[in-house]
């Protein structure tokens, strides 16, 4: 069976853009079909400032909404990276393997370590490091398939490369890991920015949907979306970002074709109350499932302890042999 990875940090609450990018087909796909590991990965969010009571709370509920969604514990593993110290001792050789240049490269370190400034604060180095220890998430696990949201490809390339570098200096120790992502929504765009992605850590939430938003909330603010002054619904994505998402959106949400879904309104007003409705319904099981989970924290703490003692002995003797590979006394 194909192996699986992929992951989610507690620097917020879960969105929409998590759900229809990644965990949807975690949960619907890959946890039948493949031998899958879900990790939240929350060293990843030491990277810039955050609260340690805050961090803790949200890779708990991060935890507890995966479960809700529907991963069930007996077709994957489900664990926290912390808990597993493979993750940070493969980090490190992941970061010898890697140039100075290539880490600065990276938008995401770019976009972040410019909004750290412009807040007057300094840069860790960690943010720097941060597609290391992503590369040896994947690679400790000898995995196939990362499915991932767009905003991820950059990352998971700067893996391959990594991964293809080692095997070539120190001999066959990774499996080279392919990326997928969903064939609609997968780059849910803000809906007050529709040009800047949905992401969980940002600091204005008019136009985030969070997958624990109250239905009147979540109807509220897609309802307040951003569109364009047209009045016409077609989608074209770069002149007509918003509606175009909106329209990604429903096509998730509904099985249909962007492009073709625009032809039946007639109205941005109607368009957003589909929308809305779509997503509350979508929204509806995990949020009632979770509600109830959040009530027994005991298990969903068993079920992180477990998911980290299988993580662990899956990820052990590859590392090891990295180890030893790159001339380590392992
Ligand atoms: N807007 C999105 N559309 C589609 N997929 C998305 N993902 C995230 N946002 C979208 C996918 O969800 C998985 C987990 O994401 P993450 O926890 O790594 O990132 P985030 O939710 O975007 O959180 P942040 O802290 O707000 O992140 P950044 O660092 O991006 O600013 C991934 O598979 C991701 O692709």
């Amino acid at each position: 069976r194909a192996r699986i990875f992929s992951g989610v940090k507690p620097t917020g609450h879960l969105t929409l853009g998590n759900y229809l990018g990644a965990m949807r087909r975690w949960v619907e796909e890959d946890q039948h079909r493949a031998d899958a590991l879900f990790c939240v990965v929350d060293l990843h969010a030491l990277t810039v400032e955050h609260e340690p009571a805050r961090v803790r709370r949200l890779t708990r509920q991060a935890a507890t909404l995966l479960l809700a969604a529907g991963l069930d514990p007996a077709r994957c593993t489900l664990f926290v990276q912390s808990q597993v110290d493979e993750h940070l001792r493969l980090s490190y050789l992941m970061e010898c393997t890697a140039s100075d240049g290539e880490m600065r490269r990276m938008i995401q370190y770019r976009e972040k370590a410019a909004r750290e400034q412009a807040r007057g604060g300094s840069v860790r180095l960690s943010l720097l490091t941060y597609p290391a220890l992503m590369a040896a998430d994947v690679l400790a696990y000898g995995t196939h398939e990362v499915p991932v949201g767009e905003d991820q490809a950059q990352h998971l390339e700067l893996t391959r490369d990594l991964a293809g570098r080692f095997n070539e200096r120190y001999g066959a120790t990774f499996v080279m890991p392919k990326v997928t992502h969903p064939a609609v929504a997968a780059r849910v765009m803000d809906l007050q920015e529709p040009t800047s992605k949905m992401g969980k850590s940002h600091a204005r939430t008019a136009g985030i949907v969070y997958l624990l938003d109250e239905p009147e909330v979540v109807r509220k603010k897609v309802m307040r979306a951003v569109t364009d002054t047209a009045s016409e619904v077609v989608y074209e994505r770069g002149e007509r970002p918003g509606v175009a998402n909106l329209l990604d959106v429903l096509a998730a949400c509904t099985g249909g074709e962007p492009a073709r879904l625009a032809e039946g309104y007639a109205s941005y007003g109607a368009l957003k109350r589909d929308v809305a409705e779509a997503v509350v319904e979508l929204l509806r099981p995990a949020r009632e499932r979770h509600a109830e989970l959040a009530a027994d924290p005991r298990y969903v703490d068993g079920v992180l302890r477990e998911g980290a003692e299988r993580a662990r002995a899956l990820a052990r003797p590859r590392v090891d042999a990295a180890y030893r590979a790159v001339g380590l006394l392992a």
